[in-house]
Order: structure tokens, then C-alpha cells, then sequence
């Protein structure tokens, strides 16, 4: 319908004033240096942290993990193209306080952890990694520090173009766009069978990382486990899995080292209370309680209800099934206690 057409239209040209891709020379520039080892950056580690890495040595670190899982020679990735597509993934990342780069490099390394050390690897084909690793890095593009419910609320274009899931879709809108621009199709060298593959696994993780996806599928997905489900393989229970697999990955901020969590909580809060600003602002409206700096003081007790409502459940389902993803599980269960000696203070 027209609206639609409309809202299309405003988006296509919101994207189109952006530049989009990465520079020749910084493309140059990563593909010539050396790529430090995995263990230089602990990428194996479920306590990974980017706060000391440069912006030069977060795109190594993810070159890094494309290697070392073998998927530039199994897909015979251009190099160069690789280098260009981690740029621009890098470049469509907004500045806002959580949903930057930095966390999408965060959430990849959780999902790198989870597949090498938590060995999910085993489960997947290689075309799966790739589509995991692809999603991780690209599932909050172009966030604008806002949610879905903000999008509705101010009759976004985005909103108006996608009612549900809305800024996942944009997310994956944004992915395909990267993907399609000159020198940034990393999939170019695979079969037609092999691209719809990798693009659904993708379309489908992204998708995943939608809260309220979670909460639709997080009872089918137990309900798996409880009757000790070993065999992955068809399509509806991989899709499953690798949903799951995101969301652990995508709040897995929840199971760093206290100190690691300690400020990662402070940035989501004050993304949180940015947002609540713009509510009083532009909607003349009071803010729900997780985004109103004036009730700074209860963010310990929202954090306690955030782990023990989505947090510990999802990795114990994960820890019951695969049981070398338990320290994420026992990083978050040390958080909790944290939080809830705070909250008991105030
Ligand atoms: C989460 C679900 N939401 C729809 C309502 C609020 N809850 S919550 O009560 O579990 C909650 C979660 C309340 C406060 C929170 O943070 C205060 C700093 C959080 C919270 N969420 N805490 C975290 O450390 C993290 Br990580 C997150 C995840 C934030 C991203 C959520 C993305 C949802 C996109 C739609
Ligand atoms: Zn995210």
C-alpha cells in the first residue's frame, strides 16, 4: 500500500545520504598488517574484554576469528573483500553508548567461545558457522540506541515499514545492504544452493535476537531439552538452537567478570536513560522505570529480575544440553549475587 511505499522511501533515503562502506585505504591498511594470534586477544575466553583494544585491533580481532575457524579458505573468501566488509560493518554502527561495534564484536566472540570452547561447533556444518559469526557481527546494525517500542510510540518509518520485530528486520536490511555493496560480498565465491543457505541462517539468527522472539520459543526449545534431544540436525530445531545460541550470546555481557559487568550495566543504563529523555521530550511522556535516571537507584534490583527472568534460565537450558557453556552460566550466577548484595544496600 502507499504508506508502505512512502515509508520505503524515506528509509532508501536515509541510506542512501549515509556513507555506506569502507575507505580503499583502510582496507589496504588491515589486509596488509599481521593478524595476532587468537590467544593474543583470548578469544577463546568466555571473559574476552575489548576495553583495552584499539579500533584497529577490534577488526583484527575479527579477522582473527575467521580464520581460525578456517572459513576464508572453505569459502574461498577474497581477503581483500573480507577486510572491506568488517570495515563497513564497523562504519554502519552508530556511535550510541551500548549498541555499538563494540558490542556486536562482543557478541561474536561470545558466539566464536561458545562453538570452540563451549564445543557447539560439533553441531554445526561450516556454512552454519559462517552464518552465525555474519549475524553476530551485523544483528544490531544501525541502532539507534532506541527500541522497538520507541519506533511504534514516534511512528518511526521503520516502525511503519515493519511492525513487528522492527529494528531486527532493519538490522537485517542493513546486512544485506553491506553485502551487496561494491567489494563487500564476502558469499560471492559459493554456490546459489550454499548463498540461500548462509542468508537464511542469518536472516533467521538476527530475527532471533528480538526479545520477544525469545520468550515465543523459549518454552519449545526446553521442552527439547527436557526430553534430551542429542540430534540438531533438522531444519525447525537447528533454527531453534542457533536462536537460542544468539540470545546467549547477545546478553552475554551478564556473564563477564564482575568489573567487565559493573560497567557494561552503566552503558546499557545510560542508552536506557537516553532514551527515557527523548520520551519526556518529544512524547511528553513519563518513562517506565529502566529508562528514568531519576530511579538510577533500582538498577540493581532490575538487573537481579533480568537474570533471573531471562538470564540464568536460557544458560542453564544451554549448560544441561552442552555442558561446556557452563561458565557462562556460573559468570552469571557470581553477577547476581553481586547485584543483589547492591540492592540490598539501597
Ligand atoms: C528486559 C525486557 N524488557 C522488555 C523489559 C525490561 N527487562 S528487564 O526488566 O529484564 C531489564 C533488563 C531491566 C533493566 C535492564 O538493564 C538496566 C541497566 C535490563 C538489561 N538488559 N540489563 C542488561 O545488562 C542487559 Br545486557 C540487557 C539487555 C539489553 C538489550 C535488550 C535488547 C532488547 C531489544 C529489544
Ligand atoms: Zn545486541
Amino acid at each position: 500500500n502507499a504508506c508502505k511505499l512512502m515509508a520505503k522511501q524515506k528509509v532508501a533515503l536515509e541510506c542512501l545520504s549515509y556513507h555506506a562502506t569502507a575507505s580503499t585505504d583502510d582496507t589496504d591498511r588491515l589486509s596488509c598488517e599481521e593478524i595476532p594470534t587468537a590467544e593474543h586477544y583470548n578469544l577463546y575466553s568466555f571473559t574476552f574484554v575489548d576495553f583495552e583494544l584499539s579500533d584497529e585491533d577490534t577488526c583484527r580481532a575479527t579477522m582473527r576469528m575467521f580464520l581460525q575457524c578456517n572459513l576464508v579458505k572453505q569459502f574461498q573468501i577474497p581477503y581483500q573483500v573480507l577486510c572491506r566488509w568488517v570495515l563497513s560493518v564497523k562504519k554502519n554502527y552508530r556511535p550510541v553508548k551500548y549498541h555499538n561495534w563494540r558490542h556486536a564484536l562482543n557478541v561474536a566472540q561470545t558466539m566464536f567461545a561458545m562453538l570452540k570452547t563451549g564445543k557447539m561447533e560439533r553441531f554445526m556444518t561450516d556454512l552454519e558457522i559462517l552464518g552465525l559469526l555474519v549475524a553476530c557481527l551485523c544483528h544490531d546494525l544501525d541502532h539507534r540506541g532506541t527500541n522497538n517500542a520507541f519506533q511504534a510510540k514516534t511512528e518511526s518509518p521503520l516502525a511503519i515499514l515493519y511492525s513487528t520485530s522492527t529494528m531486527e528486520h532493519h538490522h537485517f536490511d542493513q546486512c544485506v545492504m553491506i553485502l551487496n555493496s561494491e567489494g563487500n560480498n564476502i558469499f560471492q565465491a559459493m554456490s546459489t544452493d550454499d548463498y540461500r543457505a548462509v542468508m537464511r541462517t542469518v536472516e533467521n539468527a538476527i530475527l532471533s535476537t528480538d526479545l520477544a522472539m525469545y520468550f515465543k520459543k523459549k518454552d519449545s526449545f526446553r521442552e527439547l531439552v527436557d526430553n534430551g534431544e542429542f540430534d540438531w540436525q533438522s531444519e525447525p530445531k537447528k533454527d531453534l538452537l542457533c536462536g537460542m545460541m544468539m540470545t546467549a550470546c547477545d546478553v552475554s555481557a551478564i556473564a563477564k567478570p564482575w568489573e567487565v559487568q559493573h560497567k557494561m550495566a552503566k552503558l546499557v543504563a545510560d542508552e536506557f536513560f537516553d532514551q527515557g529523555d527523548l520520551e519526556r521530550m518529544q512524547l511528553n511522556q513519563q518513562p517506565v522505570a529502566m529508562m528514568d535516571r531519576e530511579r538510577k537507584d533500582e538498577l540493581p534490583q532490575m538487573q537481579v529480575g533480568f537474570i533471573d527472568v531471562i538470564c540464568l534460565p536460557l544458560y542453564k537450558t544451554l549448560a544441561d544440553t552442552f555442558p561446556w557453556i557452563q561458565p557462562l552460566y556460573d559468570g552469571c550466577s557470581a553477577n547476581r549475587s553481586h547485584w543483589q548484595d547492591l540492592a540490598e544496600k539501597v
